[in-house]
């Protein structure tokens, strides 16, 4: 298999180039991320890796180790094994802030073309939700897909209103609806996946990510897991995963999320809410909070219909928590700067290499 077939691209050449590759060392992509462990891919086939301890010390923070769909510099072992040894830019990311109180950033996947933000017609159909992914993926310059699937549980009205439901909030993503079990809207997906680009999807647990991918290998590749009797999955993924279709697209498979906390500097907003940003211009005042100013163009808007009440909280309350997460990030790493280097690998042990 060609490097080209794993997704690499002049860009990334370009940035090998620059890292002057010392000799021994070779190119290859992250493919499976196991907590510790890695395993990379490249035209020599599939190897176990870790990371050395000099790349550990390069490291400021948990989003510097690699992920999956990361490019790596590695040395392969006698035993067959590689080390990663260093880490290319990456062209795009999806990342989030981690669950709990703890801000901390966490990488799902790098290098991806397109985020295929799956929910499931029936039980987890949630647009307040679709649209802090849709944030996630603007903050990471990667193309967003809407993916709803079970549509096999729902009838064509119900399918109907949810889309409705989705442009009505001013989400303009391309959206595609399936059924793992009917195989409806399945060839509308593989035609519209390309080979050599990179797809991950994103959702959570129970909506038939796994499932999805089975559907397109045409085996059972994956583990899937029941739902409980109110639609909520068990997450039965828990590795991130990258898969290489037949077609040549290439696949990553995802746990289910739990909470998307969501972590941007202003572009991802930006991108996601460009109407809202655009009306907010017109405010009277440049500082406007858009709670009670006079002169408010969102309120007015609101008011005159043309601005639904729903995406302006959601705006609203994103860019708080954005705000709020992006502020606490800084203060963190400012602490950590003068108090040594920030824990790496799992991130919350620290003790760990020390
Ligand atoms: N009716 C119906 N069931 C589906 C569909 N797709 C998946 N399922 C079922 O939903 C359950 C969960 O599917 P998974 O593929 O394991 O879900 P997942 O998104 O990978 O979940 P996690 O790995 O936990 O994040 C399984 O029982 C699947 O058979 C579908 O289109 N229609
Ligand atoms: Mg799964
Ligand atoms: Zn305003």
């Amino acid at each position: 298999m060609q490097l080209s077939e794993l997704g690499l691209d002049p860009w990334f050449l370009e940035q090998a180039g620059e890292l002057s590759m010392p000799g021994g060392l070779q190119l290859a992509r992250v493919i499976v991320v196991d907590r510790g462990w890695y395993i990379v891919r490249n035209e020599a086939g599939e190897a176990a890796a870790r990371t050395t301890g000099k790349f550990l010390h390069t490291t400021q923070s948990t989003s510097d180790m690699p992920c999956v769909g990361d490019w790596v510099c590695v040395h392969y072992e006698a035993d067959k094994s590689a080390t990663i040894h260093s880490l290319l830019p990456r062209k795009s990311f999806l990342r989030r802030k981690s669950a709990g109180k703890d801000i901390q950033l966490q990488m799902i996947a790098a290098n991806i073309d397109v985020a295929f933000i799956v929910q499931g017609c029936q039980y987890d159909f949630n647009v307040a939700r679709l649209e802090r992914y849709l944030v996630m993926a603007a903050e990471g310059h990667v193309e967003p897909v809407l993916v709803l699937t079970k549509t096999d549980l729902v009838s064509e009205e119900a399918l109907a209103h949810l889309l409705a439901e989705i442009r009505a909030g001013g989400i303009k993503a391309r959206i595609m609806a399936l059924s793992n079990v009917s195989g409806q809207g399945l060839e509308q997906l593989k035609g519209f996946m390309a080979p050599g680009k990179t797809y991950c999807l994103l959702g959570s647990s129970g909506v038939g990510k796994s499932t999805l991918i089975n559907k397109l290998t045409g085996q059972d590749t994956l583990k899937t897991g029941l739902v409980s009797a109110s639609g909520e999955g068990r997450h039965t993924t828990v590795r991130r995963q990258l898969i290489v279709l037949e077609q040549g697209a290439l696949i990553i498979d995802t746990p289910g999320m739990r909470e998307i906390g969501i972590f941007v500097a202003s572009q991802g907003m930006a991108d996601s809410f460009a109407d809202i940003e655009e009306l907010a211009r017109r405010c009277r005042f440049s500082n406007c909070r858009h709670s009670n100013e006079p002169g408010c163009a969102l309120l007015q808007a609101i008011k005159e219909g043309n601005l639904s009440p729903e995406r302006y909280d959601t705006y609203q309350k994103l860019n708080k928590e954005s705000a709020f997460n992006v502020a606490s990030h800084g203060e963190k790493q400012r602490k950590e700067k003068t108090g040594g280097k920030a824990a790496s690998g799992a991130g919350k042990k620290k003790g760990k290499r020390r």
